[in-house]
């Protein structure tokens, strides 16, 4: 597996024609998966709003001119009714997000339980909880986890468009720490918030140099929030999505990408176009953090008529 993908060589994947990249991304696929399974998570905001960050794309910074209501951090009890229902519904692991710089201890010790009872119930867990150091991701571990999700968002040089209270190098320090403590790495980026693409080929690079690839590589398409900066960035077309898909697939074979945020206004075409580029994992339930996902039945519908299914399915 390579690491030491350019910037240049990524943009040259993203450029290709697109029956040609399309074929590429199915044959580096197929070499690691079955092109008809599809890994499910479920989302559930644990601590929303509030946040002391200014990530211009986020609707839980507080510094935005508006922003949600910010709640205290969830009951245990709570989160582990939701991890039975996403269970039920079909998901296999339960993904957990807290509005937070980076976690207090006493934080820290309620995200322990709930990993555990949500392990417990025979789901995968995975957290994102801001910036971790060295101690912390290793009482993560401890305490069961499976995922830590961190993306760094987009390339280096755009980043500070975006976030201005924490550095690009602080983002890898965290994934270096949840690493080393044995975590698998969730991590990924935003596509739609202004960037161009040579800073769309700049986050795959990155994302494909790091010393282990990400084992979950999220790509989000920008929801845009009410209130937040990025609120009237200019829309991208689901084809242009599909090619950042399609790079991350081709750089990173055996990694689930993710088609995460932004289904919501996607049509079942651009659905389909997504997974044929390589995407073979979805957040499911009606709500990402904040903001709307698609139906259960809207989903269960799409991957009928595509003749896929989840992973966890016999
Ligand atoms: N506070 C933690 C952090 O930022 O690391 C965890 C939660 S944060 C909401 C997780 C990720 O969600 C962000 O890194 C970003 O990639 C994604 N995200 C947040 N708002 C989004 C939006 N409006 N559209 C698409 N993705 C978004
Ligand atoms: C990721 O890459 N996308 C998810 C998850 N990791 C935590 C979050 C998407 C959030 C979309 C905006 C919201 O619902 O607040
Ligand atoms: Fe806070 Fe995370 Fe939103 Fe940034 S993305 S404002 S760190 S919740």
């Amino acid at each position: 597996m390579r690491h030491d993908w350019t910037r240049d060589e990524v943009q040259e994947i993203m450029d290709l024609p697109f029956p040609e990249l399309i074929f590429r991304a199915q044959l580096a696929h197929r070499a690691y998966f079955d092109p008809t399974r599809v890994q499910i998570s479920t989302l559930l905001s644990i601590k929303t709003g509030g946040c002391p960050e200014d990530c211009a794309y986020c609707p839980q910074s507080a510094l935005h001119e508006q922003s949600v209501k910010a709640d205290k951090l969830m009951e245990v009890e709570k989160v582990l009714r939701e991890a039975r229902a996403a269970k039920a519904a079909g998901a296999g692991r339960f993904c957990m997000g807290a509005a937070w710089r980076s976690p207090k201890e006493r934080d820290l010790d309620t995200v322990c339980a709930m990993i555990e009872g949500v392990k417990e119930l025979g789901l995968e867990t995975c957290v994102t909880l801001g910036m971790l150091d060295a101690q912390q991701s290793q009482r993560l571990r401890d305490a069961g986890l499976d995922y830590y999700n961190h993306n760094l968002d987009t390339s280096p040089e755009y980043y500070d468009k975006i976030i201005t209270t924490r550095t690009y190098q602080d983002r890898l320090d965290t994934l270096a720490n949840v690493r080393d403590a044995g975590i698998n790495v969730c991590c990924g980026g935003i596509v739609g918030m202004g960037e161009d693409e040579s800073d769309r080929a700049g986050l795959i690079a990155t994302l494909a140099s790091l010393p282990q690839h990400p084992e979950s590589v999220p790509i989000n398409l920008l929801v845009r929030v009410a209130g937040t900066p990025l609120a009237d960035a200019e829309a991208v077309d689901p084809i242009t999505f599909a090619r950042v898909v399609a790079a991350a697939r081709i750089t990173m074979p055996a990694s689930h990408v993710r088609l995460a945020a932004g289904r919501e206004l996607m049509s079942d075409e651009a659905h389909a176009l997504v997974f044929l580029a390589g995407a073979n994992s979805i957040f499911c339930g009606d709500k990402l953090l904040t903001t709307p996902n698609p139906a259960e039945h809207r989903d269960r519908k799409l991957l009928a008529s595509l003749g896929m299914k989840p992973m966890t399915d016999a």
